[in-house]
C-alpha cells in the first residue's frame, strides 16, 4: 500500500487501511472555501469526532508542503481553516504546479477522490458537489467535480448539489459519464439546503448495505466511474426553499455583474449566500455535512463486511 511517491498516509488512517477498518474521506476547500473562519474549523473537527464515534477513521485530505496528505493535524486543519481564501483552492490541474513548488492546497471534491484512491480510501463525505452552472451553455463552466467522477472510483456521500448550479444539467452530465446518482430514501435529487428539486435520480437506496453492495459491484465489474449518493438534509434544518432561491438568484446576479469567472465563482456564490442569508444557511450546511459523516461512516464499515 501507498507507492506513491508524493502521498503521506497518517499513521492512524494507515493503521485503520492495514486492519481492513473503516475509513472516510473528508475535503479541505469546504474548510478553506466553503465555510467561514472559525465555524469552519469547528465543523472540520466536529465531523472527523462524529466520524470517530460512528465507529470508523475520519481522513482530512490536503496538500500540505507540496505533499499530498490523507489524514491531517488538528493543526494543520486550523491552519487552513484560519487561512481561508489564502491558500490554493485545488482542483486537478492545480496539483502539479502545488507539488512541484512544494506549496500548500486545500482539495475540493475532484483532488480529493484522487488523493482517497491513491490512498485506498472508498468512501469520502462532504457537503455538496460542484456541477454544471447556470449559463454553461455558454460559459463552459461546469467543475472538474464530475470528470473526476467519471473517472475515479470512489463513493461521494453529499447532500444533493446547490442551486447555484443548474441542477438538470448536472444530472444529464453525469448521465453521460456513466456515473450512478443515489438517492438515500428519496428518488428525488436533493438540492442541498432542501430536501428536493424536481429532478429524479438513478436509484433509491434505502440502507449503507445496499450502498455497499452497489458499489462493491461496480467497482467488482471493474468500472472506473465513481458513485454520488445524495442524501437529504434532515427535515428540521431544511430551509425555507423561497428564502434560499432569492438568496441564491441574487448571488448569481452580482456574479455576472462583477464578472466573477474561473475557481472564484463557487466561493464566490458560496460566501454570498451565507451572508445574505444570516446564520441560517451556515446551520443547515453545517448540519448537513454532520449527516452525511454519518451514513459515509456506516457505509464504509458495511463495504468492509463485505
Ligand atoms: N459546493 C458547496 N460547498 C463547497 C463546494 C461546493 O456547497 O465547499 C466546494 C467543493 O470543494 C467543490 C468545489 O469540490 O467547491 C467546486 O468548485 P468548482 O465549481 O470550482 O469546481
Ligand atoms: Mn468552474
Amino acid at each position: 500500500m501507498n507507492l506513491n511517491p508524493y502521498l503521506d498516509i497518517s499513521p492512524e488512517v494507515r493503521s485503520a487501511l492495514e486492519a481492513g477498518k473503516p475509513v472516510v474521506g473528508l475535503e479541505s476547500t469546504i474548510i478553506s472555501h466553503g465555510m467561514p473562519y472559525p465555524k469552519n474549523v469547528e465543523t472540520a473537527l466536529l465531523v472527523e469526532q462524529t466520524i470517530r464515534d460512528a465507529g470508523a477513521t475520519p481522513a482530512t485530505i490536503a496538500i500540505i508542503g507540496g505533499r499530498l496528505k490523507a489524514g491531517l493535524t488538528p493543526e494543520e486543519i486550523e491552519y487552513l481553516g484560519k487561512t481561508g481564501r489564502g491558500v490554493t483552492k485545488a482542483s486537478r490541474r492545480d496539483l502539479p504546479v502545488l507539488v512541484g513548488r512544494g506549496m500548500d492546497g486545500a482539495t475540493t471534491v475532484a483532488t480529493t477522490m484522487l488523493i482517497a484512491n491513491m490512498a485506498g480510501i472508498s468512501v469520502f463525505a462532504t457537503g455538496g458537489i460542484g456541477g454544471v452552472h447556470r449559463g454553461a451553455e455558454t460559459t463552459m463552466d461546469i467543475s472538474a467535480d464530475l470528470e473526476e467522477l467519471a473517472q475515479t472510483p470512489v463513493m461521494v456521500v453529499c447532500a444533493g448539489a446547490k442551486a447555484i448550479l443548474d441542477l438538470g444539467l448536472t444530472l444529464e452530465y453525469l448521465e453521460t459519464k456513466g456515473v450512478p446518482v443515489i438517492g438515500y430514501g428519496t428518488e428525488e435529487l436533493p438540492a442541498f439546503y432542501t430536501r428536493r428539486s424536481g429532478l429524479k435520480v438513478d436509484a433509491r437506496s434505502d440502507s449503507p448495505e445496499d450502498l455497499a453492495a452497489i458499489f462493491r459491484a461496480q467497482r467488482g465489474m471493474g468500472l472506473k466511474t465513481g458513485m454520488l449518493v445524495t442524501n437529504p438534509i434532515p427535515e428540521q434544518y431544511a430551509m425555507d426553499e423561497n428564502v434560499i432561491n432569492a438568496a441564491i438568484d441574487q448571488a448569481v446576479r452580482e456574479s455576472v455583474e462583477q464578472g466573477v469567472h474561473g475557481k472564484d465563482i463557487t466561493p464566490f456564490l458560496l460566501a454570498r449566500v451565507v451572508e445574505l442569508t444570516g446564520g441560517d444557511s451556515l446551520e443547515s450546511n453545517i448540519q448537513l455535512v454532520l449527516n452525511n459523516a454519518r451514513l459515509a461512516s456506516k457505509t464504509a464499515a458495511a463495504l468492509c463486511r463485505a
